[in-house]
């Protein structure tokens, strides 16, 4: 196998032998061989698009098909065999329409004939993994070209998000098709890919705004919101994972039961949604960032429900109360489809549930863009007069690995007349630390989830024109955490922006390397981070 697509990669280079993620190789084939039958079907839809044909179930399934590689999503070979026969007799479908209209035969992808059974499978995957083209191409190309794979691949998980929320984007479904073609049939430049990299960034922008309106259409726009970091006596279930319409199905199946849901991870900033917490059993947040589940998930005394990434192999404590729904898959594991939570209901009734109380500590969330827009006018005030200094936004995705730590001396070292914005589940870095006030304000504001970002653009803009300065005028600094692929699609979101000076960790994408990382640096001065010292002096904050 070789997959460098996160940030946890093995020695900062490639997984080789086994995914540090708990990824087979098998699997890692399985998963390969599914972006490559989503290039397949993209390159009849992107063909039958140009001729004014959309097939809705080709759109979605690309969607899908993407989300479901993404880093932490889905584990399970038999799920994988059984989204590659789809894929296809999907492709089929779309090439049958295709003759229909044009004689070209197409190639590449296109020309896939799945193998008669799993382990064939398997080895067709093998032929496609990334250290064959980076062989071929030479790591600059190969790289450049998984750079926009991985924008893709996030976008494609908010648009799974927005769409199951009832939103779609024609011109989203169009480019993903595009993209995913031109990244099988064209000849590969430097110049190309990274043209195609900020069009990524583009179409995760609209991607982007798509998701808050379905959210905040869905939901209504978030009010700040204090939450419950613990628990009350009663049964339980924890919601994990980014899904609300997951979260809202089972508050709706759950109400009246005598159960209590908690949020867990990525989920917590679902509290500040008035359609969502207006159940007065969703009661409180429960554990910390997703690389943590395993101890928490374990101690949990109910059922648990992951909703998308990222789970991590479910340690034997907690076997057989997890469950998945939507893209999310571990082998052996219940999953849930068609929002049935029967079997969620009756793990949750069969634990022992919280038999006491926790100490009652609260975090504050629900800073989305129209709460901290509601109160622009103060803040424009309070930079002009002095009493705001500096915004930093610090936040991302969450990981194990010690270097982490940086985020959060970084918060607590910077000085008091700054704001901390953080979303993402990296705000768990950040968020047991008491920052107290700045000109009546909290000094942290929590945006939401990574799904958020959106908020963070909004809000970024919004002070830019209110300033009447370009957004990298601004006394704001971006210091993110990446993990996974979604912070690829925000990462291209913000350079399509023209947003420079990004600083960014723990460690840089082992697919970018040093001959394109050069380029970025050049045009966009994005830089790893350093020590907080050093960083907090170059952005002018030193003490
Ligand atoms: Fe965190 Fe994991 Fe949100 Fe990422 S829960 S790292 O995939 O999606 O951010
Ligand atoms: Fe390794 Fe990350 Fe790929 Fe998993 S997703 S195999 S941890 S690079």
């Amino acid at each position: 196998m070789f997959c460098y697509q996160c940030e946890q990669t093995t020695r900062g280079t490639a997984c080789t032998v086994q995914g540090a993620c708990g990824k087979t190789p098998d699997t890692a084939a399985l998963q390969d061989l599914l972006v490559h039958a989503a290039q397949a079907i993209s390159q009849y839809a992107h063909r039958l698009g140009k001729m004014g044909i959309r097939r809705k179930d080709a759109d979605a399934f690309v969607l899908d098909a993407l989300f479901t590689t993404v880093t932490n999503v889905n584990f399970d070979p038999a799920r994988l065999e059984t989204l590659l026969r789809a894929a296809a007799g999907l492709r089929d479908e779309l090439r049958a329409l295709h003759a229909e209209r044009c004689p070209d035969t197409l190639t590449g992808p296109a020309a896939w004939v799945p193998a008669a059974d799993l382990d064939g499978l398997i080895a067709q995957g093998r032929e496609v993994s990334i250290d064959r083209r980076i062989a071929a191409l030479g790591p600059d190309l190969a790289g450049l070209q998984e750079l926009v794979m991985y924008g893709l691949k996030g976008a494609a998980a908010y648009a799974c998000h927005a769409r199951l929320l009832g939103r779609e984007d024609e011109g989203v479904h169009a480019f993903m098709e595009e993209a995913l073609t031109a990244l099988a049939e064209d000849t590969p430049t430097v110049e190309a890919l990274l043209e195609l990299s900020l069009r990524t960034g583009a179409m995760s922008v609209s991607v982007l705004a798509l998701l808050d309106g379905a959210n905040t259409g869905a939901y209504g726009h978030p009010v700040p919101t204090p939450v419950l970091m613990g628990h009350v006596p009663g049964k339980a279930i924890l919601v994990s994972g980014h899904d609300l319409k997951d979260l809202e199905e089972l508050l709706k199946q759950t109400e009246g039961t005598g159960i209590n849901v908690y949020t867990h991870g990525e989920m917590l900033p679902a509290h500040g949604y008035p359609a969502l917490k207006k159940y007065a059993h969703l009661v409180g947040h429960y554990g910390g960032a997703w690389q943590r589940q395993r101890g928490e998930f374990d101690a949990f005394p109910g059922a648990i429900l992951m909703t998308t990434n990222c789970i991590q192999q479910p340690a034997p404590g907690y076997a057989d109360r997890i469950f998945t729904s939507g893209l999310v898959a571990w082998p052996g594991v219940t999953h849930i489809s068609g929002h049935d939570y029967a079997p969620v209901i009756a793990a949750a009734l069969e634990a022992e549930g919280f038999t006491g109380e926790s100490p009652d500590r609260r975090h504050t969330v629900g800073f989305h863009h129209d709460a901290v827009l509601g109160v622009a006018g103060p803040v424009i005030e309070a930079v002009k007069s002095g009493a705001i200094r500096h915004f930093t936004l610090i936040g991302g995705c969450d990981g194990a690995e010690t270097a982490r730590n940086y985020y959060t001396d970084m918060a607590v070292a910077l000085p008091q007349d700054s704001v901390v914005l953080t979303l993402g589940c990296g705000k768990f870095r950040v968020i047991d630390q008491d920052l107290g006030t700045v000109a009546g304000l909290p000094r942290l504001l929590d945006m939401g989830q990574c799904n958020d970002a959106y908020s963070a653009v909004k809000v970024a803009l919004a002070l830019a024109d209110a300033f009447g300065v370009g957004v990298n005028d601004l006394p704001l600094s971006l210091v993110i955490s990446w993990y996974e692929q979604k912070a690829v699609a925000v990462l291209l979101a913000l350079l399509h922006l023209g947003v420079k000076n990004i600083r960014l960790g723990p460690k840089l994408p082992a697919f970018v390397t040093p001959a394109v990382l050069k380029v970025l640096v050049d045009a966009y001065n994005i830089m790893p981070i350093g020590t907080v010292q050093d960083d907090l002096k170059a952005m002018g904050l030193a003490a």
